[in-house]
Formats: structure tokens, sequence, C-alpha cells
């Protein structure tokens, strides 16, 4: 159990102010609280955040919190102070950890205190599975404990994505593949994961999908945007001639494709047959947010 409550001496040392302006915050309503039979203010993590984001103040202040275990607080200050750092750590020593469960409710964790989707991704995840890989490369772990992380995120990020708040559906959808022997697929999940949270239809082919699995899916699914991730990009594999067939496939369907990872050859950047190349999900967010722009402009161009 997570324990989400801090007294107001928790909250005078975040900000470094005294008790009794906390009180007065709590007592004008600015700042949330519940009082306990006793009259003692009690304050939830959540509102506490949602205080310091209204009133932009920086938590500069030590927070202790007698009785918690050590990396719950440590997550609550983190998360308090934006410490992206402190939370990779976590999600290290949490996806190296052999408790299934700890992954799933350390994302949860996150997402229930306003880490958005694309910052765990993008500002947790890759980075975190970044040090795992150099953990391997250091010795410091084994191929069993990088692959057992590896499906235990895969995992997580699915229980995490039923508890998400998803935008109401749009008529837009999205086919997703890691083109050929691409066995990384962590990025990939998180691109659909996120297009899903945004209302669009999703359809996942995963890992290892030969070129001809994809175009076919792409004729028989008639997706708004195909999006392709690489990480592995072998030499010989003519990556750019299989995504120009991509691209020249779904441009007969007035649909899009977007190509992420970071294997994308340099040779893609820039060039004028594709559609996008996207290097993360902040990037992501931008793209999808356009489409709806356009979708807008669209439907009232049509009243
Ligand atoms: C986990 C991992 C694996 C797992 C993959 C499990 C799985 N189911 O995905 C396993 C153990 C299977 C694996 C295998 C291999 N791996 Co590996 N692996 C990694 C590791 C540690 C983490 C990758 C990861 O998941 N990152 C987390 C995700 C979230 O980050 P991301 O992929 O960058 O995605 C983000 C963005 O790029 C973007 N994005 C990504 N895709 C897409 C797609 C779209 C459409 C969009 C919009 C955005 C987007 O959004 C994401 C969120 O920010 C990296 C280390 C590292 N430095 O990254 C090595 C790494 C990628 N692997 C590497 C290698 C060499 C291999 C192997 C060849 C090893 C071997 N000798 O067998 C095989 C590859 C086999 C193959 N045919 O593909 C190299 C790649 C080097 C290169 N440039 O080619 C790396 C970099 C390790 C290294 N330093 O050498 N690997």
């Amino acid at each position: 159990m997570h324990k989400t409550v801090l007294s107001t001496v928790d909250v005078a040392r975040l900000f470094n102010v005294t008790e009794t302006t906390v009180k007065r915050w709590a007592d004008e309503g600015t700042l949330k609280c519940q009082k306990t039979p006793g009259g003692h203010r009690k304050f939830q993590i959540r509102n506490v955040i949602a205080f310091a984001e209204e009133q932009k103040f920086e938590p500069i202040g030590a927070l202790t919190l007698p009785g918690q275990e050590g990396t719950e607080s440590a997550a609550q200050v983190a998360i308090l102070k934006r410490d992206f750092a402190v939370l990779v750590r976590q999600f290290v020593e949490k996806a190296l950890s052999p408790d299934r469960t700890d992954l799933y409710i350390f994302f949860s964790y996150l997402y229930e205190h306003r880490i958005a989707l694309w910052e765990i991704y993008d500002l947790v995840l890759k980075p975190g599975m970044q040090e795992i890989g150099d953990k391997w490369a250091r010795g410091e772990i084994g191929v069993n404990q990088e692959h057992r992380a590896s499906y235990e995120t895969l995992d997580a990020l699915a229980k995490l994505q039923n508890e998400i708040l998803v935008k109401p559906p749009t008529d837009d959808s999205v086919l997703f593949a890691c083109l050929g022997d691409e066995l990384h697929e962590i990025g990939l999940r998180c691109a659909a994961y996120l297009f899903e949270a945004e209302g669009w239809q999703t359809h996942y082919l995963g890992a290892r999908t030969p070129l001809d699995a994809i175009l076919s899916a792409a004729r028989e699914l008639q997706p708004t945007v195909v999006a392709v991730s690489i990480t592995h990009a072998r030499k010989d594999s003519d990556l750019t001639g299989q995504l120009r067939r991509i691209a020249d496939a779904v441009k007969a369907m007035n649909s899009k494709v977007i190509v992420g990872g970071t294997g994308v050859p340099a040779d893609l950047h820039g060039c004028a047959w594709h559609h996008g190349v996207v290097q993360s999900s902040r990037e992501l967010l931008t793209f999808i947010e356009e489409r709806a722009t356009e979708r807008r402009i669209r439907r009232a161009e049509s009243l």
C-alpha cells in the first residue's frame, strides 16, 4: 500500500515555509486538506502536487516521512521535484526486482501522481532501459535479467493501460509493426498505447513482421497511419527500400507512414516520400494533436 498523506510539518518542510503558512493555505482553500477527528490537517500528495503546479511553487525543502518505506518517500519527493533521474533509478531497481508486481505498481503510482504517459515513456522507461542495457554490457547483470526486465516492462505497461484515461474515440486508426528481424518492440508498444489514449483505434502486429505481412494488413485494414519502429537496423536489410514500399502502398489509400526508434537510418530523416520520423512520445503527441486539428478543420469545412 502507498502512503500518500502528508502532515502540515511535511508540507512546510517541502516548500521551506512555516507551518502557519501551510495552515493559512489550507484554511483559505488554496491547498486542499482533510481534517482528522483530532483536528489535524492532512494533505493528499496529489493535492499537494496540484497546488505546487497551480502556484508554480518549487518544492525546495527536504521531505522526510517517518515510518515510510525509503523508496516510496523518495518517489514522492522525486515526483514533486520532477526529478526524473531518481525515478529512472527506481525504475531500474524495480524492473530488475524478482517481485512481479513491483513495476506495474510503480508505473501506476507515477501516473496517479500526474506524471503523464509520454513522460513515463520518454523520461523514465527509455533512459531506464538504456541503463539496464549498459548494466548488461558492463557484466553487472546477465542476459536472463535483461530479458526478464523487458518482458516485465511490457507486462506492466499493458496493466497500466487498463487504468489510463482514454479520450473519446476518433475515426482514425493506426497499424503498428516492427519490420523484418526487429525484436525490440517496447518503443512500438509505447507508441500504440499513446495513440490509444488519444482515442485512436489500434492494430498491433508487433515484433518481427515481414514486409509482405505489413502490406497485406494495410490493404485489409486501411489504417489512417502505419507506424513502424526500428532499433537494430541491419546494414544488409535495405530498410529504406522496404519503408518506401510501405509508403507507396499507403499513399494510394491516402494514409501516412511514421517511423520511430533509435535505429532509424540517417538517410530517412527529411526524406520527401515518407511522412515523418518521430523520435519520442512527446513528438508523437504533437503529431497526434496536428491530426486532431486537421480533423476539426475538415469537419468545420464540411458544415
Ligand atoms: C531491451 C533490449 C533488448 C530486448 C528487446 C525485448 C523487446 N521485446 O523489445 C532483447 C533482449 C530481446 C534484445 C535483443 C537484441 N538487442 Co537489444 N536492447 C535492449 C535495450 C536494453 C533497451 C531497448 C528498449 O526497450 N528501450 C526502451 C524503449 C522505450 O526505448 P526506445 O526503443 O528508444 O523507444 C522510444 C523512442 O525511440 C520512441 N520510439 C521507438 N519506436 C517508435 C516507433 C514509433 C512509431 C514512434 C512514434 C516512436 C517510437 O518512443 C519510445 C519512448 O520514448 C537496448 C539498450 C539501449 N541503449 O537502448 C539494447 C539494444 C537496442 N540492443 C541492441 C542489440 C545489438 C540487440 C541484439 C542484436 C543482441 C544480440 N546480439 O542478439 C538483439 C536484437 C535482435 C533483433 N533481431 O532485433 C543494441 C542495438 C545497437 C544498434 N544500434 O543496432 C542496443 C542499443 C544495445 C547496445 N548498446 O548495443 N534487446
